[in-house]
């Protein structure tokens, strides 16, 4: 694929191409550990995607081999704007900004792909876990180290982890904080594959290529209906909203909103009682 650059931003690259998005964090000195103005570019990079009905697949991943050879994914929230309450903005005001990118991550009727080349860790392997699929490079490494930092991801981060590699591992991943490597990780399914670090973005287009070639309403709805699984009222809201989209696509539907405005009685009589 030929990529566009889709918006300039300060901490992350934001390109398009062929129906896909690729949004990747761009810090590698600080092992593309993320500030609040980090998350508020991703915000507004995927919130874009979501809106672009040319957009079936977000690619998300990390900028790298930094100088030192090394390759990160994400490092998780930056420890060196991490205040008293949160992590601090260009105003001084403390963020913890990326739980409301988990959610838009988790709910966009768009499928995202996490490519991991090197380490997703703390914060960073959040955001991993909480995308649709994992793509690793076989350098890819994984971990949780909130109680080594003073920190801690009590929503997804712990409850949606149990849910993918089962209780007994996440509360081993969390209390103990160790770094598992890409072939540990696929082992205990958190990861959907693991190829040479040089063919993962090819990879993750090919991913990307296969699904475009299904179906957009087939594949919103199975999305929805994964998470309302595991998200409560929040889930019901998601998959509740296909219905009503796909409601809106019926003649039967439409029936209503022209009745009202031909200010006339609806005539749902037409319409079967279906079994
Ligand atoms: C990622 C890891 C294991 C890599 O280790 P290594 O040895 O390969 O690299 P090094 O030397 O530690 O890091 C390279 C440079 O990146 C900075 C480092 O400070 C270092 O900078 P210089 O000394 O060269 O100036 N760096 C790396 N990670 C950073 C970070 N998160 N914040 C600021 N600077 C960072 C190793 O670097 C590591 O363990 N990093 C910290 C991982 C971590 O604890 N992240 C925060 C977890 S808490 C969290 O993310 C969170 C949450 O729990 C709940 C809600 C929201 C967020």
């Amino acid at each position: 694929v030929t990529w566009q650059i889709a918006k300039t931003y300060e901490d992350i690259l934001y390109h398009k191409a062929d129906g896909i998005a690729k949004i990747t964090i761009n810090r590698p000195e600080k092992r593309n550990a993320f500030r609040p103005k980090t998350v508020f570019e991703l915000y507004d990079a995927f919130s874009d995607a979501r809106e672009d009905i040319n957009i079936g697949v977000v690619l998300f991943t990390g900028a790298g081999p930094h100088t030192d050879g090394k390759y990160a994914f994400c490092s998780g929230g930056d420890q060196s704007v991490r205040g008293d309450a949160g992590y601090i903005d260009d105003a001084g005001i403390p963020r913890l900004n990326v739980l409301d990118l988990q959610r838009l991550i988790r709910s966009m009727p768009k499928v995202v792909i996490a490519l991991v080349a090197g380490y997703a860790i703390g914060g960073g392997h959040v955001l991993h876990l909480i995308c649709d699929l994992t793509l690793a490079a076989d350098n890819a490494i994984f971990g949780q180290t909130g109680p080594k930092v003073g920190s801690f991801d009590g929503g997804f981060g712990a409850s949606y982890l149990a849910r993918i590699v089962g209780q007994k591992k996440a509360r081993e991943i969390w209390y103990l904080c160790r770094q598992y490597n890409a072939q540990q990780a696929l082992d205990m399914g958190l990861i959907n594959h693991v190829v040479p670090v040089e063919q993962l973005e090819l990879e993750g287009i090919e991913w990307a290529q296969e699904i475009l070639d299904k179906s957009p309403i087939a594949i919103r709805c199975l999305k929805a209906a994964f998470n309302a699984d595991c998200d409560g009222q929040a889930g019901l809201q998601e998959l509740a909203g296909n219905a009503t989209l796909l409601y809106y696509m019926t003649e039967e539907g439409t029936e209503g909103k022209q009745a009202f405005l031909e200010k006339r009685s609806p005539n749902f009589r037409q319409y079967p009682w279906l079994p």
